[in-house]
């Protein structure tokens, strides 16, 4: 089925297409995104397959930091492949490959060649046997979504069955999915949509479309404008772009969802990355179809000045805020609860708090993070460590309410009262 010839996926018959709206982002601000995302690149650091994903889709591919973060993506792509374990985010690989017009099952790097659509496929072989056993998968939805839509979009086959399971917990309402896991199944469905002939299999991908699309409108409506939080507009603005055949008749109001994207001042190279797309009128579903011969029509602003330096200024020199800090686990062995108080500079991030008092009280406060593609990830606190096995992470709450930003990002106010809970997902 791998054999599939690779560029089948160029054959957009696919439900997507460029967008139908009239909402293109002002230059302006697709430029200053492009530029943050070319400053995230950074020589020292694993590249990111989503950044480049997202400069192929805003055709800001004539620099020398893509040039080179293509060649890094091929490199780790060679690497990853040839250990055992498989490699968590193959699938966006496969989709930043496609969009550069290279054969994924053919990528060349460091003197090899691999076949990357192979591990995909493996991987998703692992998280089918799961959902066939358990009615869950060895991951996440979404991450069978990203497998999915990428098997399909290289015109590899694999992913008909997966698609089906999708369409099938879309439409359970008790699946309670986030919008970001709704979305990225939808541009899987949308996908698997177009080249399915199955009337039943169509009918079914139909509906759990429908019901995504018609879905988001309707938060949108409810939300002025979100759907979601902030962050998972990108990918929202993305399916609505790309699937109005779904929700049809019903129009779209792209100047009101757009208008909530425009509030806010995107930093993170990943928030950027996946709300940029969806700002130049482009969805993921595009990335095998892209012409890469066509020069770039948009770059980066020129800068006049040196890149200016993060806002530090005042930091250090800033009054001492107290952040209360409390770890909980009631879920797994000895059951613990500790609270402290941290005094940190105003405006440092909750990364900083944790370290705080993680210095004051190191036998109990200590913590452990990962870095991500989103930042750093807490991954253990007080020697207890999530586990994706069993599907264990620290989440970190505001009084009651989840946070929204992770400890690298978030900058938590005096006096509030932060909790890290050992939670499962
Ligand atoms: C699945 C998921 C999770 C799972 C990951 C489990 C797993 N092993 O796969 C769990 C439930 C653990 C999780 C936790 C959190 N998440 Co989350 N998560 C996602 C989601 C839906 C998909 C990520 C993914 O699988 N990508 C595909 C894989 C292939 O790529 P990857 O780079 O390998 O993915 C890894 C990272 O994304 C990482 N990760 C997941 N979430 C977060 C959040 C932060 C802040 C960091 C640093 C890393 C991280 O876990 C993934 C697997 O290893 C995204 C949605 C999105 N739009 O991207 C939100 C998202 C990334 N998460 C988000 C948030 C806020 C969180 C939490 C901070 C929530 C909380 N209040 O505690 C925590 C992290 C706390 C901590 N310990 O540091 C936000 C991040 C926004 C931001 N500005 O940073 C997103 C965008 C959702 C949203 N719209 O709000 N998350």
């Amino acid at each position: 089925m791998l054999g599939v010839a690779f560029g089948i996926g160029v054959l957009l018959a696919l439900a997507g297409g460029t967008a139908a709206h009239s909402c293109v982002a002002p230059h302006e601000l697709v430029s200053k995104m492009l530029q943050r995302l070319e400053d995230s690149v950074k020589a020292d650091e694993l590249p990111n397959p989503s950044v480049l994903l997202a400069m192929n889709l805003a055709r800001a591919t004539g620099s020398n930091t893509h040039e080179w973060l293509l060649q890094r993506i091929k490199e780790e792509a060679v690497k990853t492949a040839q250990k055992d374990t498989t490699l968590g985010d193959v699938a966006l690989y496969v989709l930043a490959l496609l969009s550069s017009c290279q054969n994924p099952q053919h990528i060349q790097a460091l003197g090899q060649t691999v076949d990357l659509l192979r591990v995909l496929q493996r991987k998703m072989d692992e998280e089918m046997a799961s959902l066939e056993a358990e009615g869950i998968p060895k991951t996440t939805l979404y991450s069978v979504s990203l497998d999915t839509l990428g098997l399909c979009l290289a015109g590899a086959g694999g992913y008909q069955g997966a698609s089906v399971v999708l369409a099938k917990k879309v439409l359970n309402p008790k699946s309670q999915l986030s919008v970001d896991t709704r979305a990225m199944a939808a541009l899987a469905l949308a996908c698997a949509y177009g080249y399915t002939d199955l009337h039943d299999v169509r009918d079914l991908l139909q509906e759990a479309l429908s019901t995504v699309t018609n879905d988001f409108l309707n938060e949108q409506e409810k939300g002025d404008g979100m759907i979601g939080n902030i962050y998972s507009m990108g990918l929202a603005l993305q399916v609505l772009g790309a699937t109005e055949k779904f929700y049809a008749p019903r129009e779209w109001d792209c100047a009101q969802a757009f208008s909530v994207v425009y509030s806010h001042d995107y930093n993170l190279p990943m928030a950027i990355a996946q709300v940029l797309p969806a700002l130049v009128g482009k969805s993921y579903l595009e990335a095998a179809g892209l012409d890469c011969a066509a020069s770039a029509s948009v770059s980066p602003r020129l800068q006049s000045s040196p890149s200016p330096k993060l806002d530090t200024t005042g930091v250090h020199r800033a009054a001492p805020i107290t952040v209360h800090y409390s770890i909980i686990n009631k879920l797994q062995g000895k059951h613990f609860t500790y609270t402290t108080s941290a005094q940190v500079p105003a405006g440092s991030t909750l990364l900083e708090v944790l370290r705080a008092a993680a210095a004051e009280k190191p036998d109990i406060f200590s913590f452990q993070t990962q870095q991500t593609s989103w930042g750093p990830m807490v991954v253990s606190i007080h020697g207890l460590a999530a586990n994706p096995a069993d599907k264990t992470y620290w989440q970190f709450l505001s009084g009651t309410n989840a946070l929204q930003e992770g400890v690298g990002t978030y900058k938590p106010q005096n006096g509030e009262h932060i909790q890290a809970v050992f939670s499962t997902y």
